[in-house]
């Protein structure tokens, strides 16, 4: 099975996808069947995740998902310590908003111990942090600013040299809690300018957030905070 294959298809068929991310510091073992059950019936992929967790936890977190559905696990990680061999495929995170050098190069040379010998599907991904109204994790963890809403050309060119840096994942985060989503015109223009599948998370709560989101041209919606509560 090749993960990006078959978001990459999606993008070609039109058809929409939808990531759950479940971060593992909120996240009880005991409760994941209870939990999926209520994730909606369109979800396509887990995502897991988060800004801080605790060692060994994203490993059980991932393993008690697995127990419960076949759908992709995928990881998201705050940190390259999250990384473990039981999911299915690893988003390969550069923070390309940012100018911190940790985000950009070190944690993925970090990452390479444990990548060199793993089956982990590796999908090189240009992350970039849109100000979504407040502070987010992100931002704290990585000490860099998010890039204005206002700066369309801005997220539009960083979007572009991830594309040709060979990024195979264009993902548009205003941050976990986000007070307002990335805005349908930034999305609407990245994804004329960009040829590979596009990835639209924070703050997307209602079903019209998604439904606009989908519209203005985001083949994957990440919602996190709407199924943690
Ligand atoms: C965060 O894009 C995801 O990385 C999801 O954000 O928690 O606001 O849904 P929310």
């Amino acid at each position: 099975r090749n993960y990006y294959a078959e978001i990459s298809q999606a993008l070609t068929n039109g058809k929409k996808l939808l990531a759950i991310l479940i971060d593992p510091d909120k996240f009880i073992e005991v409760e994941a069947a209870a939990y999926l059950k209520k994730i909606p019936k369109e979800t396509t992929h887990i995502f897991v995740g988060g800004s801080t967790v605790e060692k060994f936890k994203t490993e059980k977190t991932v393993k008690a998902i697995k127990t419960e559905t076949n759908l992709p696990v995928i990881l998201f990680p705050g940190d390259y310590s999250q990384i473990t061999e039981t999911a299915d495929a690893l988003l390969f995170l550069s923070l390309l908003s940012g100018r911190n050098p940790e985000y950009l190069i070190e944690q993925q040379v970090k990452s390479v111990e444990k990548l060199k010998h793993s089956k982990l599907e590796i999908i090189p991904t240009a992350y970039i942090l849109i100000d979504g109204g407040k502070e987010c994790a992100v931002q704290r963890v990585s000490g860099t600013k998010p890039i204005p809403q206002s700066q369309v050309e801005t997220i539009v060119n960083t979007a572009l040299a991830g594309e040709f840096s060979g990024k195979k994942l264009i993902y548009l985060e205003a941050g976990s809690g986000a007070i307002f989503p990335v805005s349908e015109e930034i999305i609407a223009e990245v994804k004329k300018a960009i040829s590979i599948p596009l990835v639209v998370g924070g703050g997307i709560r209602s079903f019209e957030q998604q439904e606009k989101a989908y519209k203005a041209g985001a083949d994957m919606i990440v919602m996190g905070t709407q199924f943690e509560n």
